[in-house]
């Protein structure tokens, strides 16, 4: 098989770093050895096939994003990336995993709608990539389909409680669905808002002539997420089932969740780069030229953006350092304007939800790093080995440990990126993208990262490198999941 040795970098884990060559045999991680020992005695760059110079950079885990939407059929259209221009930008950011959604919707067998998902993927991964099963109809069937899935590699399955009549479940769904998951391991990822409640105040928004995309944030006030989140935590302690609650965005719901684990409850908690950094004020005072005040729907998502002068985001990256929320994903689910984001032009409500962002993460939590908000070590912890054990691919994924997959990110802290769509001088030229992902916009816009991912490795194979890509689609491989590591 060949080597791969990547020398004189700084290995970061999430327990600490040491200074360490990476040895990569094939697909995995063969070890980490003491820089220039020689008790081997074998002179490893002089057998390596590639050898990768990290002087003076860190030396990571591939990052693990475990919430995407490739392709997700939303109001309308469907998110634009597809599996392969997803996880081809994917992997640009240093991301080697996705675990992406398969969707079951009311009246639909939830084995036909994973195959459906299977099918997208198949062959157009340029990356590693597992699927969590949405339940938009919970029955007798599917509640049979979920002991099905477990042994298939699909562990954990996202419930709704917003958008009614469409991805939702009531009450006595959600709690058939926990006690089915306690039974046989698998997590619920749950949508913590009350779409019944927040309906209701769509609809008197609209009727006050409330139309612009501002007002989509203050119709799902915080109060409607935390009350979500507190019903779903009361749910899963009455079925016994552990439960994650997926991007979080009220410091409120969050408090909520703290308190569970305080009392010793297993639950769990993920936020979203966009969550921390962006918020409903700079949403309201979004203008262009091309779309006046409708600007503003780039930040259309669910949960949507907070409040600054509330202080969500203080409080977010807060409960990053205290661990009270364990993971920061992307919720990856981009929408163009044209096209799609304008289909809610005159009616906020028509909006396709979401922002992408599958390429940014790893350097948004690391300007995170700079900015003295979490360690480097918590960085590498909720961006790469917390999603994968959370998901039941720590064995593989998330780590640099021998036989270990060998995915591999070097990260330059003295590097820089810019994240932007036009800008500057090139503006004059027409549009600079800066950007893999399918879309004629970037929420990032403006985004200046004191840190760079330079190489990118996939079992093995370097995806990136001296920026260029090297990747191809059909290279990522289906993960049958295990079950959570944070099951009791
Ligand atoms: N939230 C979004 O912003 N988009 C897709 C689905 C979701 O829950
Ligand atoms: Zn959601
Ligand atoms: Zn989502």
């Amino acid at each position: 098989m060949a080597l791969t040795l990547i020398t004189g970098g700084t290995v970061v884990g999430p327990t600490g770093r040491s200074r360490a060559d990476v040895l990569l045999d094939g697909e995995q991680v063969a070890a980490l050895v003491r820089p220039g020992d020689t008790t081997l005695g074998v002179d490893l760059a002089s057998v390596a096939e590639t050898v990768v110079d990290a002087t003076g950079k860190y030396v990571i885990p591939g990052a693990v994003d475990p919430h995407t939407h490739m392709e997700l059929p939303f109001g309308g259209t469907a998110a634009s990336d597809t599996f392969e221009t997803g996880t081809r930008a994917a992997a640009w950011g240093g991301t080697t995993t996705i675990v992406d959604f398969a969707v079951q919707r009311t009246g639909e067998r939830v084995q036909d709608s994973l195959a459906a998902w299977f099918a997208k993927a198949e062959g157009s991964c340029a990356i590693d990539y597992g699927f969590h099963q949405i339940l938009g109809g919970v029955d007798d069937d599917s509640l049979k389909a979920m002991d099905e899935l477990v042994t298939e590699g699909i562990t954990s399955f996202k419930l709704f409680m917003a958008y009614p009549g469409v991805f939702y479940s009531d009450d006595g769904q959600i709690l058939r669905a926990m006690q089915k998951a306690a039974t046989n391991g698998s997590m619920v990822m749950m949508h913590a808002e009350n779409g019944i409640a927040i309906d209701v105040l769509v609809r008197q928004a609209i009727e006050r002539g409330d139309t612009a995309p501002y007002f989509h944030g203050t119709t799902r006030p915080w109060e409607t997420e935390e009350e979500a989140t507190h019903r779903a935590i009361m749910l899963a302690r009455l079925a016994g089932a552990p439960l994650y609650v997926v991007h979080m965005s009220a410091k409120q719901a969050v408090a909520t969740l703290a308190r569970a684990r305080d009392d010793g409850w297993n639950v769990f908690g993920e936020t979203c780069p966009q969550y921390l950094y962006l918020s409903l004020e700079e949403q309201l005072g979004a203008r262009s030229e091309e779309w006046g005040d409708f600007e503003g729907a780039k930040w259309v998502c669910s949960t949507p953006l907070r409040s600054r002068a509330e202080g969500h985001q203080d409080e977010l990256w807060r409960y990053l350092r205290t661990g009270d929320l364990s993971v920061v994903s992307t919720d990856h689910c981009p929408f163009c304007m044209k096209e799609q984001k304008e289909l809610g032009l005159g009616d906020f409500s028509k909006i396709p939800n979401g922002i992408g962002g599958v390429e940014h993460r790893l350097d948004l939590v690391y300007q995170g790093v700079v900015d003295g908000k979490i360690s480097l070590e918590r960085w590498v912890e909720l961006c790469c080995t917390t999603p994968a054990r959370m998901f039941g691919l720590g064995d593989r994924k998330g780590v640099l440990t021998p036989g270990a997959d060998a995915d591999v990110v070097v990260y330059d802290p003295a590097g820089h990126t810019s994240i932007g769509y036009t800008s500057g001088a090139d503006a004059a030229h027409g549009n600079r993208k800066t950007h893999h992902m399918n879309m004629d916009h970037s929420a990032w816009e403006g985004f200046e990262i004191d840190g760079h991912v330079d190489v990118v490795i996939s079992r093995g194979k370097v995806l990136v490198s001296d920026g260029e890509y090297h990747g191809h689609p059909g290279h990522g491989q289906y993960l049958r999941r295990s079950t959570s590591a944070y099951l009791r």
